[in-house]
């Protein structure tokens, strides 16, 4: 894993993600172009003039498809990176699933390097693509999952009338259950995993009890509130309970939320963007500090595709 500094990239270790008190600081990404309906930004609402590079196991990535799923824009292209990253970070194989047959690149880092604004920074997926202009657009999943909802035609995920209390969810549950996961697995003391994992979890009861009386976060519409806290529900049980130590309890545990899960799970095209196979690949990779022998366990047995019996 590498970073890359004015457009070359670099195959030492970044430095570490935390402050000094042992707490996970994720980056921001810097790469924050927009994709409008009129084009003003540069970035034209084509769709087929994009391509979305993603890692099936990556949940930031997972959002990104999850928006280009619902609003039905296959024109947008895929290349999907390996599961496990090497000491060149995120990588491709020459032909098969994962491949890309946009560049043909055998790492991400080709991708940001033909950027040509030279880009210093941790080398990320999502990326979006802009083929006609040869640009990345944005390598942060919360602006891709909004433009792509805002620019382009189909569902609105993200009615105008909800906007405020979508934007409260997002925020609540990027900090302590998107993010928060991150934060306990990524802990370097006790302390900071202590605070994370309670705030996970505190999150979590907060949600169950909404759903006890609301089909959806925000009420009986499905919002971006709705797609953007799934990719971590996807993972709980067959990652984050074990690699991130978040197993104060199951999401199976929880009756509203593994329902709300599973229904979202089996509406059509979700199941598309799920692979457990490969978060357990990913997640349970060969790190010193959590896996140093990359061994995968076996469990736990899940059944998304149970009746959710929602109404
Ligand atoms: N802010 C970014 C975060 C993306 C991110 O952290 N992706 C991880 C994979 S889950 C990554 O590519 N990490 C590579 C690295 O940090 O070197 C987003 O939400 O799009």
């Amino acid at each position: 894993m590498g970073l890359m500094i004015d457009g070359i990239y670099r195959a030492e270790d970044p430095p570490p993600d935390s402050a000094d008190d042992g707490t996970f600081k994720r980056q921001k990404a810097t790469i924050r172009n927009w994709i409008t309906r009129n084009g003003s930004s540069g970035f034209p609402a084509e769709a087929g003039r994009y391509h979305l590079y993603v890692a099936w196991n990556c949940p930031w990535a997972h959002r990104s498809l999850l928006a280009r799923h619902f609003k039905g824009l296959d024109e947008i292209g895929l290349s999907v990176a390996k599961p496990r990253r090497t000491d060149q970070g995120w990588v491709f194989d020459a032909d098969g699933e994962f491949s890309d047959p946009l560049m043909g690149v055998s790492a991400l880092h080709e991708v940001y390097a033909a950027d040509a604004q030279p880009y210093t920074g941790r080398v990320t997926v999502p990326v979006l693509w802009d083929k006609v202009a040869n640009r990345a657009v944005s390598n942060e999943s919360a602006d891709i999952v909004r433009m792509l909802n805002d620019a382009f035609d189909g569902p609105d995920l993200a009615p105008r009338d909800l906007l405020d209390e979508i934007d409260g969810w997002n925020a609540r549950i990027y900090r302590d259950v998107n993010n928060g996961v991150y934060r306990a697995g990524f802990a370097r003391t006790q302390e900071a995993y202590d605070t994370a994992v309670a705030e996970v979890f505190a999150a979590l009861d907060e949600i169950e009890a909404a759903l006890a009386d609301h089909r959806w976060l925000c009420g009986d519409r499905f919002t971006e509130a709705d797609l953007r806290l799934f990719p971590t529900l996807a993972r709980f049980d067959v990652a984050y309970h074990y690699a991130f130590k978040c197993n104060i309890r199951r999401l199976m545990d929880y009756p509203h939320l593994w329902a709300y899960a599973r229904e979202i799970y089996q509406m059509p095209g979700v199941a598309g963007t799920v692979r457990f196979d490969i978060y357990k690949q990913g997640y349970f990779s060969p790190s010193e500090l959590r896996n140093p022998l990359g061994i995968v366990p076996a469990g736990p047995v899940l059944d998304w595709d149970r009746p959710h019996g929602r109404g």
